[in-house]
């Protein structure tokens, strides 16, 4: 079975996170697999399915807000419609799970993080950025030079479509130089702070500084088609 799909140990690891997420995505349907593979089966395109949460509220353009505060001179809360009014930034590449599966060129499209935080008017003192999630646990850091880099959105669209539910939508961290975990799903909190605190995965012992190829002693060499 684990052949079969493909998956080394390196997928055996997340096991438990991916099924908790994946009984939340599939419903019913999961209950009734005791084995506990439900959650390595790929989702579709070469995607995993990952939450650290069993379940997550759908949020939608009624519903959807983003909110930046922190140590900013004007916080600010978007709605998903400010937020697609606002000029979009496509970017293709190659998406790298730090466990190791790759899919290759995929496109996201959304705002650069750092036209939000420039509209909030960072304060000379800040020196990093904070991201949090509805899931209500997960969270994720970058440093503000990283922050501001021109390869990191809060995406929007995903493969050239609105990013589903299950992928993290209505918007996302697309953090495009790092592995995909900093990639927060579901976002809805970026908050500027004076100093880098590690993200939930980080705690576990992944690295802060998510450099493909060069971190979580991995080597993955990038292939670097962009648009930006
Ligand atoms: N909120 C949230 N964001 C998250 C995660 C998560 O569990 N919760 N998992 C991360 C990891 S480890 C990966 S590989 C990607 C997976 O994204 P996907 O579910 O769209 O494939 O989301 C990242 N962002
Ligand atoms: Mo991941």
């Amino acid at each position: 079975m684990l052949s079969m799909l493909g998956l080394g140990a390196a997928g055996l690891v997340t096991a438990p996170y991916l099924q908790r997420g994946l009984e939340a995505f599939l419903g019913s349907a999961a209950d009734k697999d005791p084995t506990g593979l439900t959650g390595l089966l790929p989702n579709g395109g070469g995607f995993r399915y990952y939450s650290v949460t069993s379940s997550v509220p759908r949020k939608g353009p009624d519903t959807y807000r983003l909110k930046i505060d922190g140590l900013v001179d004007r916080p600010a809360t978007y709605t998903l419609d400010a937020l697609r009014k606002l000029p979009q930034t496509r970017i293709v590449r190659d998406v790298q799970c730090v466990t190791g599966w790759r899919v290759p060129d995929t496109p996201f499209e959304g705002v650069r993080l750092s036209r939000l935080l420039d509209a909030a008017g960072v304060r000379p003192e800040a020196r990093a950025v904070r991201f949090t999630c509805f899931d209500g646990t997960y969270t994720e850091s970058l440093t503000l030079p990283q922050a501001r880099r021109a390869d990191v959105l809060v995406a929007l669209k995903m493969q050239d479509k609105p990013i589903g539910h299950a992928h993290g939508g209505p918007a996302r961290l697309y953090v495009a130089p790092m592995y995909f975990y900093k990639s927060a799903k579901w976002l809805s909190g970026i908050s500027v702070t004076s100093d880098v605190r590690p993200g939930y995965w980080e705690e576990l012992g992944y690295d802060v500084d998510a450099w493909v190829g060069r971190s979580n002693g991995r080597d993955d060499t990038p292939t670097v088609r962009e648009t930006v």
